[in-house]
């Protein structure tokens, strides 16, 4: 029989020996981690041409590429574009576009960037990369003059995905006229596959007219200071990506979208209408949250969303501090082909009035202001237009836009509507009882929902009289018994 003393002296060999044993398991764990190299070590063997590409197109993912010493050859252009209908800027672009040509590497890579300043340009410029670990993020190294060729290198030391701008003074000048775009630095073996990629960029502008004014508009600096965007845009112009230019996806797809906000200073509150974020890399980094309705983007900053599509439809993308989506332009659209899917979403089942118990409301009470006195003489009219022009801009504005020109593909333009103009009793009809299903208007087909304006007679013909005799339209003047006649 063992003593009591025996039995515990054993107890403590087996503990220190389990102890030895443990340490020399995390030795060797340890031992084998150096293939993991510091990414600044990591070595590179060939030299690429890296592949840029315009938005809302990304390069090819990096997959299972080695490291490598990527050559970036970037070249700044100012030149004129068409901020919406009408309206002219001059932006100052990476590559031509605003945001500026994507750029796409892996950790490890050794970047050698080529910063092009255009002959025929202005003003010289440079580059801050978010993805440098270096003075500037590279801009005291790349300042160019036009005409000139800047050379950098610099190791993408962090998995992400980075924004870079312009860093020239006055910097928020060159930011707020476009000079931003994003760089990815994909981890080692790549992001997981997905089915889509889209590169979007929201942006805000200052002009000295403000949205919609028609002309070539100069950049407003005080607006600028004062943070009163007139546009506030995805990919540098209002409908860059809705209507014919839609982000596009089918059913089953898993999307991706790389986005960046380049400021120069509102924050996005990034939201896709009818969609849920399975997963966002929060503001680009490593960190992935799940099941997200709006992220938070800064000025500056990105954010990676990816998300399933079930079912398929238009789903809106907007900055959900919504004004700026449906009065100054940050709305896009993806659509969605394939077979609906009734499990997820059924669409209206069924449509009927509702009367609560004992109600008395038969009918909107708005409608009674229908039933005007007629020995009212009728406004001459220039009164009704002055009256017209205020209710347009209290209720048909936020959609028609404030020159009627609409947004691609999702509001129909009242300029020069042929609709419009085809047809009087129609369009007031349209805005009397509001207006669903399939129209075309100036060859480009609409199909959404106009709700019904609660207005009365005389404020109808006023508004459309106001609509009639602008913009180009062919100048009928609506009366209040013109609109009466109308209802039903
Ligand atoms: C909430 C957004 C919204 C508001 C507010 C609105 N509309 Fe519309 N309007 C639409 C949409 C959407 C359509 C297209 C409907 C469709 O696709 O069938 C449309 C169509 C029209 C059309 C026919 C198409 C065309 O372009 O000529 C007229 C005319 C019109 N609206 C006038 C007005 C007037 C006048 C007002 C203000 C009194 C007004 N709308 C307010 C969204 C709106
Ligand atoms: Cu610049």
């Amino acid at each position: 029989m063992k003593s009591i003393n025996q039995l515990s002296k054993n107890s403590i060999f087996k503990f220190y020996l389990a102890l030895v044993l443990i340490l020399v398991v995390l030795l060797t764990l340890f031992s084998c981690k150096p293939e993991e190299a510091k990414a600044e070590d990591i070595r590179v063997e060939s030299k690429i041409q890296a592949q840029l590409t315009s938005p809302p197109f990304v390069p090819a993912p990096v997959g299972a590429r080695k490291a490598a010493n990527l050559v970036v050859d970037m070249e700044i252009i100012e030149m004129e574009g068409e901020m919406t209908g009408g309206v002219k800027y001059v932006y100052w672009t990476f590559g031509g576009t605003v945001p500026g040509s994507f750029i796409r590497t892996r950790v490890g890579d050794e970047v050698e960037f080529h910063l092009k300043n255009h002959p025929d340009n202005k003003l010289p410029h440079n580059i801050d990369l978010h993805a440098v670990t270096g003075p500037g993020g590279g801009a005291e190294s790349s300042f160019v003059a036009p005409g000139q060729e800047k050379v950098f290198s610099f190791k993408t030391l962090n998995p992400g995905l980075y924004v870079y701008h312009c860093a020239t003074a006055p910097v928020g000048m060159h930011i707020a006229n476009g000079m931003y775009g994003l760089i990815l630095v994909e981890p080692k073996g790549g992001l997981p596959p997905v089915d889509k990629e889209y590169y979007v960029m929201q942006g805000d502008f200052y002009t000295e007219g403000d949205y919609g004014k028609p002309g070539l508009q100069a950049f407003s600096m005080q607006k600028a200071i004062d943070e009163h965007a007139d546009y506030v845009v995805f990919n540098g112009a209002v409908g860059a990506i809705s209507g014919d230019n839609a982000l596009t996806a089918e059913v089953g797809e898993t999307v991706r979208l790389f986005v960046g906000n380049g400021g120069p200073n509102l924050v996005s509150s990034f939201h896709l209408i009818g969609e849920i974020f399975n997963k966002v890399y929060v503001e680009g980094g490593s960190m992935v949250n799940e099941n997200v309705q709006t992220t938070l983007i800064p000025a500056g900053g990105a954010a990676i969303v990816e998300f399933k599509v079930e079912v398929p439809g238009t789903f809106i993308l907007v900055d959900h501090s919504i004004f700026r989506a449906f009065n100054k332009g940050a709305l896009g659209m993806l659509k969605v082909g394939g077979d609906e899917n009734e499990k997820v979403y059924s669409g209206t089942q069924l449509e009927k009035t509702y009367l609560p118990e004992g109600s008395v409301i038969q009918a909107m009470p708005v409608a009674e202001k229908g039933k005007e006195p007629q020995n009212v003489p009728d406004k001459t009219l220039a009164e009704q237009l002055v009256h017209g022009k205020q209710l347009y801009a209290q209720t048909c504005f936020a959609c028609h836009q404030s020159a009627g020109q609409g947004i691609a593909g999702a509001f129909p333009p009242l300029a020069k509507s042929d609709y419009l103009n085809a047809d009087v009793g129609r369009s007031i009809n349209a805005v009397l009882y509001g207006l669903t299903g399939e129209i075309t208007v100036n060859g480009d087909k609409y199909n959404s929902v106009m709700t019904s304006q609660n207005l009365t007679d005389e404020e109808i013909a006023d508004v459309m009289t106001y609509v009639y005799n602008n913009w180009g339209n062919n100048k009928t003047k609506v009366t209040p018994a013109m609109v009466k006649e109308q209802r039903r």
